[in-house]
């Protein structure tokens, strides 16, 4: 009896055990999460402001799973607006995929949204808000997944979550963008003036851009407070000597772009968003935002060692240190020298009807297929051993075997290098940094103030604001001490070619936009003018890109991998997130086997915000009627208000304007007081509607006033039109028969000064004229001295609001 009963037992457990395993097999672990999200004061720069955390934190929690686990994430909503949680890199169905108005509803106040979805994939990832401009304000966290086939191990592992801080509301932020303002320029050094070019003695480019009607380049658009790892400025990470250490880098931005070293030696590169690539090594390379890498370290001996994450711009850093001990900092980036323009110019492109004429490649010969470098970037002379991302690649002949030229993979000394061992004493880390004026790295600024970025905006020196202030410059990606992404070098570690027999569709996209009205688009269109590009289940979808501004764009497809074309032929690597660097192309091929609409968008944020964006439509796709109700919320263009208002004591004069992407509702006015009897009044009322970056046209009325009294209103039709060296112009016709034209300028002296003049003919009134000197104090007012035809000299204030 007490026999039968063992056996039994003995029977029941093995079939248990048995039951458990095929259980394991059909059915994946779960693993879940709950995350929410809340609106509170934070304080991340020694002062407090209103920040959107996740669990209380910023960033939120590192969400960790293996490779064929459920995931099951509920995201609870505690704030009084709308979210939603966005698995960035992951792939989901498009229903869980987190764009508000793509793939679902938002994520209504005081509710809960369950995310749940199978692991198909291993690697690093993050996740963040892709509701308005919450991940700027906090809404971000990153994704670890572990393969379900564990490899080697390294000693440790570690998130190193990159991100950049503003105090301010980063709706103000947007609204300071859209009106054109200089003010982040002066606050992060990175204005541009004549004086300043003149010293780097480099006129010459400056008039150039003008002439070329360019606006002064930047690297990027924000000043920001902070630039932090895991939502510190400075983060510490215990190491011993000769360990190996992963860091799993991401950049989880809104904006910027990171130069990342290491100053225990070079960087190990294993894997590129998310997916292994063959181990390549890095003194230095550029991180977009969005990407990730993974990287492996090892610090030489004892001390701590500084992983640096280099703002693009050089406005600021965040460190990481690995290792205690005796600090052994990195060495500093060169900052880029903006004034450095690219290319020749011709009487084409000055006197170019539209701006695709006279930036980058003309929209027809991209249709020809016979984009790229000739004449777009001046590279002849450069060295290529580090100009990974800039080959030029003929996309003309047999479209997926590309020919690649100028490629050299030649390693250089410097960035390239990759003959160095990992833990190589660091005196031979250091980087090639012939500058415009010296190499080096002489000028030693404590570390606390050169990690912030608005480190100018309190200095009123002469040049204070200017690029030529800093002493060490070379030019931004022409230099190995200032190296674009790694692409080149990236090689997968098995075929990732398709078929060759399969039909791939190409769908070419321009990259454009328009710095001063900060607009931007793809294919001339912002989201909101936009169709869905259709693409169809089973083809291979190949997008050429082609960059025809002065700015880096991100590039991020949802729900897929795409092969980046970079000359790794078959072992292209898999990305979800691409640079296409300026005034270049780039291609990527994706196999269309995510079934679905899918978000494909730049992911610098404001850029998004702005239109350059699209929905990536596979054709028989049947939206839930929910979500094809709410669908025309994402269209929804918004409108941006702002003025100026100029108080000086012979006249007062000032605007008011109302935007969105094409349409600006504009009122104006003067009114003069001194040299004249009585008062002068003008007010101008119009709705002008934007073409391209050059041409606006209007219409309005004008209202003319003498003491109190209305003397006459006349309708006006005109036109405003960009003129070569950015001289701004405006013509109308009036309702009376006259004709009046404007011509307008102003010529920073220095980022602050600027010298203005404007001049006027008009059939009623004759001439017109003024000049003056303004100086930038501060982002919302100026001093300003001027001289006015009609009221003479005066002088007061310009205030913006
Ligand atoms: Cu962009």
């Amino acid at each position: 009896m007490i026999l039968r009963l063992k056996t039994m037992a003995v029977a029941g457990l093995s079939f248990f055990v048995l039951f458990a395993h095929m259980h394991m097999q059909a059915q994946a672990t779960t693993v879940e999460y709950d995350l929410t999200i809340a609106q509170q004061e934070f304080n991340i720069t020694g002062k407090s402001s209103r920040v959107i955390t996740i669990n209380g934190g910023i960033p939120g929690p590192t969400l960790r799973f293996t490779e064929g686990d459920l995931a099951r994430i509920h995201v609870h909503n505690k704030m009084s607006l709308e979210t939603s949680l966005h698995w960035h890199g992951v792939l989901v169905p498009p229903d869980m995929d987190g764009v508000p108005d793509v793939s679902f509803p938002p994520i209504k106040s005081g509710t809960t949204f369950t995310y749940e979805f199978p692991i198909r994939q291993s690697g690093t990832y993050w996740y963040h808000s892709h509701t308005g401009l919450q991940e700027q304000s906090g809404v971000y966290g990153s994704i670890v997944i572990e393969p379900r086939q564990n490899g080697p191990k390294p000693d440790r592992d570690y998130v190193v979550l990159l991100s950049d801080w503003t105090d301010e509301d980063p709706h103000e932020v947007i609204r300071t963008l859209k009106r054109g303002s200089e003010w982040y320029a002066i606050q992060k050094g990175s204005g541009q003036s004549i004086l300043g070019a003149a010293r780097l003695g480099m006129l010459g480019d400056y008039f150039k851009r003008e002439l070329q009607r360019m606006s002064a380049m930047d690297i990027a658009d924000i000043a920001y407070d902070r630039f932090l790892a895991n939502g510190k400025p400075e983060l510490a990470l215990s190491a011993e000597p000769n360990e190996t250490i992963r860091l799993r880098i991401i950049d989880g931005s809104s904006t910027t772009y990171f130069h990342l070293e290491f100053a225990g030696g070079p960087m190990t590169i294993v894997a590129a968003d998310g997916q292994n690539v063959e181990p390549i090594k890095e003194n230095r390379f550029l991180v977009g935002v969005a990407e990730t890498y993974d990287i492996l370290v090892q610090v030489p001996a004892f001390g701590a060692y500084e992983f640096r994450a280099t703002a693009h711009d050089g406005s600021g850093y965040t460190s990481a240190w690995i290792g205690s001990g005796k600090r052994h900092p990195a060495p500093d980036v060169p900052k880029p020298n903006l004034y450095h323009i690219m290319g020749d110019i011709s009487l084409k492109q000055i006197f170019s009807l539209t701006p695709a004429g006279s930036m980058g490649m003309p929209d027809h010969e991209i249709k020809a297929g016979k984009f790229d470098q000739p004449g777009m970037m001046d590279m002849g002379s450069m060295d290529m051993g580090n100009m990974q991302g800039m080959e030029s690649m003929n996309n003309s002949a047999d479209p997926p075997k590309m020919e690649m030229h100028g490629m050299d993979h030649t390693p250089t000394a410097g960035a390239g290098d990759t003959s160095h061992d990992v833990g190589m004493p660091m005196q031979q880390h250091s980087f090639p940094t012939e500058g415009v004026h010296h190499g080096g790295h002489s000028m030693p600024i404590p570390l606390h103030t050169s990690r912030i970025g608005k480190k100018y905006s309190a200095d009123f020196r002469f040049l204070a604001a200017d690029v030529s202030a800093s002493e060490n410059l070379t030019v931004d990606g022409m230099d190995p001490s200032r190296p674009w992404p790694p692409y080149a070098k990236l090689r997968a570690t098995k075929p990732t070619a398709f078929p060759k027999d399969k039909h791939a569709h190409e769908i070419r996209l321009t990259l454009d936009g328009d710095m001063e009205r900060y607009v931007w688009f793809l294919n001339n269109k912002p989201l909101s003018e936009s169709d869905s590009i259709h693409i169809r289940k089973g083809e291979v979808i190949r997008f050429i890109m082609v960059n025809r501004t002065m700015m880096h764009h991100p590039m991020h497809l949802h729900g897929h991998f795409f092969r980046l074309i970079n000359g790794q032929d078959d072992y292209a690597p898999l990305k979800h997130t691409v640079d296409v660097a300026p005034m270049s192309t780039t291609v990527i091929e994706f196999d269309a086997n995510e079934f679905g609409d899918w978000f494909f968008h730049c992911h610098l944020l404001y850029h998004m915000m702005s239109g350059m964006a699209r929905v990536v439509h596979y054709e028989g796709f049947i939206l839930a009627p929910q979500l094809a109700a709410i669908r025309p919320n994402l269209y929804k263009d918004s409108w941006y208000f702002w003025g100026q208002a100029e108080v000086l004591s012979n006249m007062t004069n000032g605007f008011l304007m109302l935007s969105n992407t094409r349409n600006i509702l504009n009122a104006e006015w003067e009114v003069g007081w001194q040299d004249i009897d009585g008062t002068e009044s003008e007010a101008i009322f119009t709705w002008d509607r934007y073409i391209n970056r050059f041409f606006t046209i209007f219409a309005g009325a004008d209202l003319l006033g003498e003491e109190d009294e209305l003397d006459k209103t006349r309708g006006v039709f005109g036109f405003y039109y960009l003129l070569p060296l950015n001289l701004e112009s405006r013509a109308w016709i009036d309702t009376d028969g006259g004709v009046r034209f404007n011509l307008g300028k102003s010529f920073e002296l220095t980022p602050r000064l600027a010298l203005f003049g404007g001049a006027q003919y008009d059939t009623h009134d004759m001439w017109e004229g003024r000049a003056g000197l303004s100086y930038i104090v501060h982002k919302y007012f100026s001093l300003v001295a001027q001289w006015h035809s009609d009221y003479g000299f005066g002088g007061g204030l310009r205030i913006r609001f």
